[in-house]
């Protein structure tokens, strides 16, 4: 069978590449010098996107792939992708949901205990050679703290039970109440207010940009922290940055940022603040899971088979 053209806009890995190239002729718009030169060899007859949970896929690039048929993404998050454009356009766009939830609940409850326990100053105390000279200083615990959640999906769900695990409150906030028996705030303000550690698990995008500002982070207050693994355009960065400089939030775990992998200078020199270079679902098994459905979703696509996980 003639293999499909398909574009690649993000650096992936070679265990999703190899079984790409099997089926696709793969066009490297993410490493092309030549952006425009290639869309204009290629351009017309590009069939399928694949592309990364955190790259963009705007109208302006579509518009010029006219045979465009499917965008796979690797990665959970598709707010890089304009779904209603695709959907009008009679475009399928697939995500690799489920098998990372697991790895990004993980990474979040591991940002509590590292920001909670200060371990990483912690790691560092004990490198520089500073126990010599006296004890760490003491942390904070997490039992009966209230881990409030903004965004109870998936990975929020299995964020909430991992901390419970550690004797934590669970409350959440979100567009609607669910069946579930932890606590439903309406007013984000209002959870922030009550929260030692603010969890965003929401979905990025237009709908929820800034949703954590200064506001927010005041209600937070000095009790607080900020906790981040969904995506960085959901936090006011600047905001952000202003509120741990001035302790008017305690600290922050972020695996997300608003411009990867550019990080602010300002924010790397806050040394409340652990940060993680958006590994959440990093592991070999879960990555390798994500380029199976990577791969599976577009051949299912092009041999007229049901997806295996549509976003549209
Ligand atoms: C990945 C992600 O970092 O799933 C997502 O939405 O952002 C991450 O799991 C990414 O898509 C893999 O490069």
């Amino acid at each position: 069978m003639e293999k499909t053209p398909v574009l690649v806009l993000a650096p992936l890995p070679d265990f999703l590449m190899e079984p790409l190239r099997a089926a696709h002729v793969c066009h490297d718009y993410f490493h092309a010098e030549d952006k425009d030169a290639l869309l204009a060899n290629v351009g017309a007859h590009i069939r399928g996107i694949v592309m990364a949970g955190h790259s963009m896929s705007p109208v302006a690039l579509l518009e010029k792939l006219p045979k465009l048929e499917i965008i796979s993404v690797f990665g959970v998050g598709y707010d890089g992708v304009p779904v209603d454009w695709c959907r009008a356009h009679g475009i399928r766009v697939t995500n690799t949901p489920d098998v990372l939830t697991e790895d990004v609940a993980d990474t979040a409850s591991a940002l509590v205990l590292m920001t909670s326990r200060r371990l990483i100053s912690a790691n560092r105390y004990l490198h520089a050679g500073s126990w010599t000279q006296g004890p760490f200083p003491l942390a904070h615990a997490l039992r009966g703290k209230l881990a409030g959640i903004v965004g109870l999906g998936r990975i929020g769900k299995a964020i909430a039970q991992r901390l419970e695990a550690h004797g934590m409150r669970v409350a959440y906030h979100g567009r609607a109440r669910q069946e579930v028996s932890w606590e439903y705030f309406e007013s984000l303000i209002e959870l922030a207010k009550t929260a030692d550690f603010l969890i965003v698990a929401c979905p990025g995008g237009a709908g929820t940009k800034h949703l954590i500002n200064a506001q927010v982070l005041e209600a937070l207050g000095a009790k607080g922290t900020l906790i981040n693994i969904a995506r960085g355009s959901v936090v006011d960065e600047m905001a952000l940055i202003a509120a741990l400089q001035s302790g008017t939030i305690r600290g922050a775990g972020l695996d997300v940022f608003e411009n990867e992998p550019l990080v602010p200078q300002a924010l790397m020199q806050c040394e409340n603040a652990v940060l993680l270079p958006h590994l959440s679902s990093g592991t070999h098994e879960t990555r390798r899971a994500m380029a199976g459905l990577v791969v599976g979703n577009l051949a299912a696509y092009f041999d007229g088979k049901t997806l295996l996980t549509p976003v549209c």
